[in-house]
């Protein structure tokens, strides 16, 4: 076999700059969370440093740090153990500095008839966070209470607040039956009432709430007391009166968090903390900000505006590229800055092309710009994109240049060419967001690399098409023998100028003729018309180049001399798409590389075999030159450019 089938996309072998740019995306925004060679998760929850789950391998930044993980539980359950040695599950950890814990609710049933002795505070629960490097959020958090005529208290103790206790008091207005019918959620004072977490930084609280006063009721009913995450907690009436309060504690539990916040750097300040660069948690490109954690001061570090990854981890916050990212901040050129991005439009376009409120870039009312005669034609509102030094010469050379003798131009090879260059084009006019009709397709500017695959050049005849229009009118140019006469006609451009070029590129090589050829007859002097007389004569086998003849099987040489045919078409909209074009060409290139075909009359010189997938960019390459349409990158750490 001259070549291995491999399921890659046929786009990996295009060879376009920005595709190149699209394809490093998926992989360039990954940053640590963990020390590496450190466990990243427990269970479901992701541990990021300075937090750490195997304390042996110093995965955390000091003890305070280590979190455990009992993997006896499904899924395994991360927890730290506070200051009573009571478990603190976690049940997320933002590197904002946020953990979630599952909450410690205080709750108490009673019986119809039972008689309660008002003062008793029932069921006592605590949160200790001394030793830890935890306080709790007070404006993430609501202090709630359950329970008819119930007091729910929470008692801060700190050394600044000594026994500080706030709470809040839930009456039942109503009968049980009447409540129920209300069906009152407001959590407002009847049944359920809540109040705000009086203090910064608390770091240890206890949680209690007894019955007032012994109403009569003939059923029975629960209270509870319990610190929850805003807005997460949803009262129902019924959880008052419930016989099953198991159900709703792990409701309460399961859905409604309590939050935290957590800190480096217990009582120093950000600027103590700098003092000692071998201690100081932040590292490179970050922002330092102080906690004011009450009893316990600490500090927190994040990342600089446009730089994202671990701040606590070496090296530190990275560039983010936002033109990668995938929110892509711009409609047409962007380009990352270190530390931020800048938006443009291509030339003849206003606008400041940001998608943040900013001006989409819009054509010029005038739609005039200057044009320079080179030769060759130049516009200046081309997108210029960058390509590789291809060694191995033009497809045009090796058509051309030794004309009758057996080649490496196989049948095999044509098809392959073919389909690599069909694909080219078929990504340049449909995957970019504007299309881009090349406009001088011929076997001179197909590039042969030293794998012998074949890459589409020389742009300089390009044209953005805009979303809003479908046909351009142009100055006509292209080269003789390719253009489409239709185009010629017309001057309106479309996609199907490239299509009708590339009908002709076949043709060429199926016949190895010139497209022009003063040797051959006046009127058979066009390629493209000499073609298309000889197929519609039934002369087709007496122009194709007699190598052909002999390796290809009928069916598939038909095959192809009919794509050549339905390209060169008059009117374009007959003509196929470049996509469709390629279909073809790729179901022919798959169907050739079956072992049932006969493979027989291959040319041993072909070694196909190693073809990569993306080239270096050479590094003489002057990047400020590469403008691409949609991902512009002037990193040229990640860039790999063609
Ligand atoms: C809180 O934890 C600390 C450290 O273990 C302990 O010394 C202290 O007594 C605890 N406080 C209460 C009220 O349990
Ligand atoms: C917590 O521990 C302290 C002493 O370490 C003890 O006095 C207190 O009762 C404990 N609290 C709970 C709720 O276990
Ligand atoms: C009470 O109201 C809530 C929200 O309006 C609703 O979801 C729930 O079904 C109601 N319960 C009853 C028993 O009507
Ligand atoms: C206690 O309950 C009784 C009977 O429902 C009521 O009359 C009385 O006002 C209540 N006392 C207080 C302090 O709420
Ligand atoms: C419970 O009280 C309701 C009215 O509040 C009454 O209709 C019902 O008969 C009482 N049930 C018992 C068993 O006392
Ligand atoms: C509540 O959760 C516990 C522990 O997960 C479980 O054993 C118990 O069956 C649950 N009760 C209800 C009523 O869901
Ligand atoms: C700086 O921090 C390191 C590591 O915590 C410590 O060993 C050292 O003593 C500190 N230096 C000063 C001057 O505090
Ligand atoms: C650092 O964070 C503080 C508080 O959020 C902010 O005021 C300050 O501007 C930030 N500094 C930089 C350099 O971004
Ligand atoms: C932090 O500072 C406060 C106030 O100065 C002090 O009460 C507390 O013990 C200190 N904490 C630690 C861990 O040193
Ligand atoms: C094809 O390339 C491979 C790897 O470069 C080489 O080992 C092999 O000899 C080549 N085959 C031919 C026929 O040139
Ligand atoms: C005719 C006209 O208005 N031409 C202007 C088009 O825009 C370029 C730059 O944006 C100007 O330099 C021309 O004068
Ligand atoms: C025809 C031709 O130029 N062939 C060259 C293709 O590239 C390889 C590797 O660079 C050369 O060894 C061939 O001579």
């Amino acid at each position: 076999m001259m070549e291995d089938v491999r399921p890659l996309s046929p786009f990996l072998r295009l060879w376009f700059t920005f595709f190149a740019m699209l394809f490093v995306t998926s992989f360039a925004t990954t940053s640590p969370i963990a020390k590496p060679g450190c466990p990243t998760r427990c269970g479901k929850v992701t541990i990021p440093y300075p937090f750490g789950l195997d304390s042996e391998k110093s995965c955390s930044l000091s003890t305070p740090y280590n979190i455990h993980c009992d993997t006896s539980s499904d899924p395994p359950q991360p927890y730290l153990l506070d200051g009573n040695n009571t478990r603190l599950e976690i049940i997320d950890i933002s590197q904002a500095g946020q953990m979630r814990i599952r909450n410690k609710l205080s709750t108490q049933c009673y019986q119809p008839g039972q008689v309660v002795q008002e003062s008793v505070l029932y069921n006592q629960e605590q949160v200790n966070l001394t030793n830890l490097p935890l306080v709790v959020l007070d404006d993430a958090n609501k202090f709630i209470g359950i329970g008819c005529t119930y007091v729910a208290l929470m008692v801060a103790e700190s050394t600044q607040i000594q026994g500080h206790v706030s709470g809040c008091v839930a009456t039942c207005d109503t009968p049980p039956e009447t409540m129920l019918k209300q069906n009152d959620t407001s959590c407002m004072g009847n049944g359920c009432c809540q109040s705000v977490i009086p203090n910064k930084g608390l770091k240890l609280v206890v949680i209690t709430g007894g019955v007032q006063n012994t109403t009569n009721n003939n059923v029975s009913y629960c209270t509870a007391a319990f610190i929850a995450e805003v807005d997460k907690f949803n009262f129902r009436v019924a959880d008052l009166f419930g016989s099953n309060n198991a159900a709703f504690v792990n409701r309460t539990t399961d859905n409604v968090p309590m939050v935290l916040d957590w800190y480096v750097g217990v009582n120093e300040t950000c600027q103590q903390a700098q003092q000692n660069t071998s201690s100081y948690a932040c590292k490179e490109n970050t922002n330092c900000t102080g906690v004011d954690g009450g009893d316990e001061s600490g500090y927190r570090c994040s990342c600089l505006p446009g730089y994202h990854g671990n701040p606590y981890l070496s090296p530190g916050c990275t560039d983010i590229i936002e033109c990668k990212g995938p929110s892509k901040p711009c409609t047409h050129i962007c380009e990352n800055t270190i530390g931020s991005y800048t938006c443009s439009c291509p030339k003849g376009y206003s606008g400041d092309g940001r998608k943040d409120g900013g001006t989409p870039c819009f054509k010029n009312k005038s739609n005039f710009t200057s044009k320079l005669r080179l030769g060759c034609c130049l516009e200046t509102e081309v997108p210029l994109l960058v390509y590789e030094y291809v060694s191995n010469g033009t497809l045009f050379e090796h058509i051309h240049k030794n004309k009758g003798v057996t080649s490496w131009l196989t049948w095999a090879n044509c098809i392959k060419l073919a389909a690599e260059a069909a694909d080219a084009l078929s990504y340049l006019h449909s995957a970019a967001s504007i299309p881009i009709i090349h406009r001088d397709v011929k076997s001179s500017n197909i590039l042969l690399d030293e794998s012998y695959t074949a890459k589409i050049s020389d742009f300089g005849a390009s044209k953005l098409i805009p979303i809003d229009q479908t046909q351009v009118t142009t100055l006509v140019q292209g080269t003789l023998g390719y253009l489409d006469p239709e185009y010629f006609q017309t001057s309106q451009l479309t996609e199907k100028s490239d299509v009708y070029s590339f009908g002709v590129l076949l043709v060429e090589l199926l016949t190895r003729e010139k497209p022009l050829s003063l040797e051959r007859k006046l009127e058979d002097r066009n390629l493209a018309i000499y073609y298309i007389l000889s197929f519609k004569e039934g002369r087709l086998m007496e122009i194709v180049d007699p190598q052909l003849v002999r390796e290809a099987n009928e069916e598939q040489l038909v095959t192809m001399a009919n794509l050549a045919m339905k390209c060169l078409y008059v009117v374009g909209d007959d003509r196929p798409t470049m996509k469709e074009v390629a279909l073809e060409l790729q179901g022919m290139r798959n169907q050739n590389r079956h072992p049932w075909v006969d493979q027989s009359h291959r040319d041993e010189t072909s070694n196909l075999t190693n073809q990569n997938d993306l080239y270096p960019m050479p590094s003489n390459a002057n990047y400020n030159g590469i403008q691409a349409l949609e991902n512009s990158c002037l990193d040229n750490t990640q860039c790999k450019s063609i």
